[in-house]
């Protein structure tokens, strides 16, 4: 390699920052402005999304701890001696920590996330309570495919993906997301996964549009974020956020709305809004048992188990990787 070609550019974007970028490029000249959802979660971002988790509309977190909580004991029975925990997308494991305490007979746990900073200070904590567990954080993007480490590749293995999470991506997003985990968790795994309930759409509407304005906050951050690492000259007062249930597709739907007609400079492309045009930054889709039961057995699994709360707000599934027979297959 000559010499020259090593030499860094003075301001070397990272690889992250040129990914950013080009994304919020795409979405923003596209016919329908998007942003994706995953770039919610810089700091800032982070701390709001923890402030709405304590919201009072906020139902989701709250109900699935406490589902967590309730049948953690249930939960693990069913989980295999000596398996390895595989969480998908840990960031701060207060929910695999329910779940470990209750299931002793789990010889590793393995956090996979791309924030490698909160990954390695979350593993710390937990080895100190679960000093006999192997806690082995993977740095990756649990959409992709990654390797489980070496050391643990004999080990029978069980997923977690609390939060739903899944809720975010598109249905068949969602469907590639539950295959690439059959392929990676093995056949006969098991999975643990929380999924929003499709529900009264005034409290589905209350919990993405709270009183306090935390929401808001949390939608306009991306544009804050995109002026921030991207130099762009958002004006966040001239948007506004919009969130509502689309019953049809059985979302909810995040916007940010211009509030007039105006121009953004965004890495020196001008980006024109007519007013009351929306970017769309998040979809949360919302599952009927029903729902949920067909989209995993169209993805390989089958629902062993299903534990709710009093109010059927939100769901938590036991999943079997069992590829379908072919009697089913054939129905
Ligand atoms: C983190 C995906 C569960 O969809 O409810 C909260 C994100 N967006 N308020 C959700 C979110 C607006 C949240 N999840």
């Amino acid at each position: 390699m000559p010499a020259l070609a090593r030499v860094a550019p003075l301001v070397e974007p990272s690889k992250a920052t040129a990914a950013f970028a080009a994304d919020v490029l795409a979405g923003l000249q596209a016919e329908r402005k998007t942003l994706p959802a995953k770039y919610f979660y810089d700091s800032a971002g982070s701390r709001l999304f923890e402030r709405i988790s304590q919201l009072p509309e906020y139902y989701p977190t709250r109900t699935e701890l406490g589902i967590l909580r309730e049948h953690a004991a249930d939960m693990a029975g069913r989980l295999p001696d000596q398996a390895a925990l595989v969480e998908f997308g840990s960031g701060a494991s207060t929910k695999a920590s329910i779940l470990l305490g209750a299931a002793p007979q789990l010889a590793a746990y393995i956090p996979v996330d791309i924030s490698s900073e909160v990954l390695h200070h979350e593993a710390d904590v937990l080895r100190r309570s679960f000093p006999r567990l192997a806690v082995i954080p993977v740095d990756a993007d649990f959409c992709q495919l990654f390797e489980v480490p070496a050391e643990l590749a004999s080990l029978p293995r069980a997923g977690f993906f609390p939060g739903s999470t899944i809720g975010n991506f598109e249905p068949h997003e969602a469907c590639t997301f539950l295959r690439n985990a059959g392929r990676i968790l093995g056949r006969g795994a098991a999975f643990i996964i929380g999924v929003d309930l499709v529900k009264d759409r005034a409290v589905l509407h209350a919990a993405y549009n709270d009183a306090a304005g935390v929401t808001a906050k949390f939608n306009l951050n991306l544009l804050a974020r995109i002026n921030r690492e991207l130099g762009a000259n958002f004006n966040l007062k001239c948007f506004e956020h919009h969130a509502f249930f689309n019953r049809e597709r059985s979302r909810i739907e995040m916007h940010l709305a211009s509030i007039k007609r105006q121009k953004v400079k965004v890495l020196g492309e001008t980006i024109e809004f007519r007013a009351g045009e929306t970017i769309h930054t998040e979809n949360s889709y919302k599952y009927t048992p029903a729902s949920f039961s067909a989209l995993a057995r169209g993805s390989g699994w089958s629902v062993q188990a299903l534990w709710t709360d009093a109010n059927q707000y939100f769901a938590v599934y036991f999943l079997v990787n069992e590829p379908m027979s072919r009697a089913q297959r054939d129905t």
